[in-house]
């Protein structure tokens, strides 16, 4: 019997749980009550961790198509395969015509994290795909504009304020997003505990609004006219002081007159709240001793997701608790932050654009296309049309718009290859399956996750099994030799020895670096005998801003005094980092960027229009789910079955519909039919289906899954609706029509 302590990989809230092993067997799952972080929560998905490595389902070898069945196939010969399809295509038709998705559990993954962008870097495709154009895009754009990195996103300081506003989230649930915090009840209860006030604004009464002060049913897609008018509020009654930050802010004047228009009263009939509700959230806000404004993923997957993300900081900023101790400060990462690299105080910004997508012109951001028009660039012949589709951990037939138009499509491809641990709804159409270790065969740091997190904190965890197969970082590598005309079984090792060399060059010539000027060579001999992830693990760890900097500072960090701390370092609470932070060219927050002012014009428009009475679609998500693909896992689905139409008793009466019946939902796009659930926690005109589920496609290969199949949401969604400043999808706020389904007469002669 051994123990494991080790970071639960399934979500952003970081938990330690505590493994018990025998052999290849997994005893016990529990939370580990020394985890400087989560001590000792965890959520029902933590056991998925044992199920899913028992699952017979998760592939453990490469499947690769002949005459049309996916058959097992050695490593060597799908590695043949891969090189056989995709190197004439990528001669004959070049890089472009390569696309590659990238899906949700990449940011979870070191292996990811540490070696995807080099295989990507040597594909170079301008068609490069991710879950964030169907996620926080938004988010990421706004924080590029005001603070000049994707991820200088402002987190809640949940354990000192003594107000809390969540709007479009659901933490209680999800577990926190953009916003890692493990045990986000326990966390608000404190604040509630300490005489504080939380507020949640959402369609839904959710389990988050059941444990507030407060909650307001809010019209899909309104969230941006709320804050603005917020803000206006706070503007026209005096009460906004952005204190000490000011000095650090650029546009403050023009956003106070901008926001002028949005008056409480102009806007309350558009968001279904009471201007005079309005005004007294927005007073309370103001009013706060320390305060943070929070807004997740039903406020970024709409049409004015990125006006919402803006003026969520705007907020924070006008109130004066932005990087302020109990307001909405910028985590300091141990490893991998943007904004603690090199000098500050400053940077280049972002820019957007540099490529446009070849159908629908939309451009670039951070290097990725929205994913909402890759049906197009595959269906559409012509130069620079997609022939060929790579997924590494993703479902974009489940995840993304428009799913019944994304199926036609890729059953047009030339080469699909997916690297997945399962046949599931999108690797059935792949002509190679990779199969991925399973979470317990790699090491685990969540690199990403800590540059969100709502204290300082360093966790690594060991593989706790030997890997059955190749780690992601070395299919990747190979990958790399395929691309690089080096045929099937390019040098791993030597593709590994480039990804840590160029990190060491470029870090010991950046100026202001905690090695700057050292030599590559004598760095590179410090981590031996560490190869892969690992040992870029230890290069950003001991070069960042808690390192050890290769002996320079010999109490700082490294990795093997986290090997050493089995439950984590806790590195304390967040502290103000404006202005050295900023990489904006100004060296300011640009409190108002230009970008997002001139499309304000839109949002003025949405004021003023009048409702037509339909329904609108939103979705939830579920506790024991996880996207698309934890529903292979028994412990998982047993109980009530999750994929429901919720929906008001009024509306249901009105429509003539009874909890348990089918009923029709219809879309622009597509039509799904669901059983109801009639429930009042639903505000009246607005329906909600959870997305990731319809297991039921032909091919799928997950037993449990198919037999909880459920509706797939995502046909209904619509790609041709793509918020315009951030590329992103309109998940949230579907006009749809929901009628009975129709009881079938027998057919007559
Ligand atoms: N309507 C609607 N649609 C949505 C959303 C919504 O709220 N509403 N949410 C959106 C959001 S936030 C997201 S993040 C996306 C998610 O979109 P995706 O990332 O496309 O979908 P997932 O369901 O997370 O699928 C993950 C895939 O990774 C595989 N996998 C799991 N673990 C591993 C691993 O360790 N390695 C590898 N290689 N594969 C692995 C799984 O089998 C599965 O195929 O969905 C989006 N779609
Ligand atoms: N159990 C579980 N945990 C998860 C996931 C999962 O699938 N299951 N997925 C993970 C992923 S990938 C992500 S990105 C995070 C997401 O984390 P959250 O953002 O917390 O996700 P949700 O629970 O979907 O909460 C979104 C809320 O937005 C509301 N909403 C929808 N439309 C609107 C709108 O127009 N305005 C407002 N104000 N609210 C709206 C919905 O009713 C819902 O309650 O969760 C992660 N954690
Ligand atoms: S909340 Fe997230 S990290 Fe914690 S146990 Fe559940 S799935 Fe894992
Ligand atoms: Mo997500």
């Amino acid at each position: 019997m051994a123990t494991h302590y080790r970071t639960c990989p399934f979500c952003e809230a970081t938990c330690g749980l505590e493994i018990e092993t025998e052999g290849r067997k997994v005893v016990s799952v529990r939370g580990d009550a020394d985890d400087v972080f989560s001590q000792g929560f965890i959520c029902p998905k933590a056991y998925g961790i044992k199920q899913l490595h028992e699952d017979p389902d998760r592939l453990t070898t490469p499947l690769v198509r002949r005459d049309g069945e996916l058959v097992e196939a050695s490593w060597d010969q799908a590695f043949e395969e891969i090189d056989r399809r995709l190197s004439p295509i990528l001669a004959e038709h070049g890089r472009n015509a390569v696309a590659v998705y990238l899906g949700n559990p990449n940011a979870h993954n070191l292996s990811a994290i540490t070696h995807g962008p080099a295989w990507l870097r040597v594909l170079g495709t301008h068609n490069l795909y991710s879950a964030s154009t169907v996620d926080q895009m938004p988010k990421q754009v706004s924080a590029g504009y005001m603070f000049g990195a994707m991820l200088s996103v402002p987190i809640p300081d949940v354990d000192r304020c003594d107000h809390l506003l969540l709007l479009g989230a659901n933490p209680l649930v999800s577990n926190g997003s953009l916003l890692t915090a493990p045990n986000m009840r326990g966390r608000m209860r404190s604040i509630r505990e300490r005489g504080g006030k939380v507020v949640v604004i959402d369609p839904r009464r959710t389990r988050t609004a059941e444990e507030a002060d407060e909650h307001h049913f809010v019209r899909p897609g309104t969230v941006a006219l709320l804050l603005a008018a917020m803000a206006c509020t706070i503007a026209e009654e005096g009460l906004d002081d952005a204190g000490a930050l000011a000095e650090h802010v650029n546009g403050l004047d023009e956003v106070r007159e901008l926001v002028g228009e949005f008056t409480p009263e102009a806007v309350a009939n558009a968001c279904g709240i009471e201007a005079g509700e309005i005004r007294r959230m927005a007073r309370e806000l103001a009013a706060a001793e320390r305060a943070a404004v929070y807004a997740r993923i039903g406020t970024c997957t709409q049409e004015f997701g990125t006006h919402a993300s803006w003026l969520v900081d705007v907020l924070n900023v006008l109130t004066g608790n932005l990087d302020r101790e109990g307001g909405a400060l910028f985590p300091r990462a141990a490893v991998g932050q943007k904004n603690s690299s090199g000098p500050g105080g400053g940077g280049r910004g972002v820019r957007f654009g540099r490529w446009t997508s070849r159908v629908r012109g939309l451009p670039e951001f951070f290097g990725e296309l929205p994913v909402s028009v890759l049906a197009e660039e595959i269906e559409t012949p012509g130069e620079g049309q997609v022939r060929a589709l790579v997924t590494a951990a993703g479902n974009p037939l489940f995840s993304t718009p428009n799913s019944g138009r994304l199926e036609r499509a890729v059953e047009g491809l030339d080469f699909m290859l997916s690297i997945d641990i399962y046949v599931n709804e999108t690797t059935r159409h792949a002509d190679v399956i990779l199969p991925a270790p399973e979470p317990l065969e790699k090491s685990h740091y969540d690199a990403a996750f800590y540059q969100l997190s709502t204290r300082n904190i360093a966790n690594y965890s060991p593989a706790v099994f030997d890997r059955q197969g190749p780690a992601e970082w070395e299919i990747y590598m190979r990958l790399a030799g395929i691309i690089a005309g080096q045929g099937p079984n390019g040098d791993v090792g030597a593709f590994d020895d480039m990804v840590i060399q160029t990190l060491i060059q470029r870090e010991v010539g950046l100026e202001g670096s905690r090695v700057e000027g050292r030599d590559p060579g004598e760095l590179l001999e410090a981590l031996e005998p560490r190869r892969g992830p690992d040992r870029v693990l230890d290069f950003l760890i001991r070069t960042g801003p808690y390192g050890d900097s290769f002996g320079s500072d010999p109490d700082g960090l490294t990795l093997e005094l986290l090997e050493q701390s089995p439950h984590g370092i806790d590195l304390g609470p967040l502290s103000p980092r404006v202005p050295e932070l900023l990489r904006t060219p100004s060296g300011k927050i640009e409190l108002a960027p230009e970008p997002i002012v001139a499309d304000i014009e839109r949002l003025r428009a949405a004021m003023a229009r009048e409702r037509n009475g339909g329904m609108i679609l939103i979705g939830r998500r579920q506790l024991r789910s996880n996207n698309s693909w934890m529903h292979n896992l028994p412990a998982l689905v047993k109980g009530k079955d999750g994929c429901t139409l919720h929906i008001h008793p009024d509306d249901a009466e009105r429509l003539g519909l009874a909890d348990g019946e089918q009923a029709l939902v219809r879309s622009a796009a597509g039509s799904v039919e669901a059983p109801v659930e009639v429930t009042d926690a639903i505000m009246p005109g607005v329906v909600s289906i959870p997305h990731g589920w319809g297991h039921d496609a032909a091919g799928v290969r997950m037993g449990v899954a198919s037999a909880h199949a459920g509706v797939n949401s995502n046909v209904l969604a619509d790609e041709s609706q793509v918020e315009p400043l951030s590329g992103n999808a309109v998940l949230n706020g579907i006009p749809v029509e929901v009628a009975p389904v129709a009881v079938t007469e027998p057919a007559t002669t």
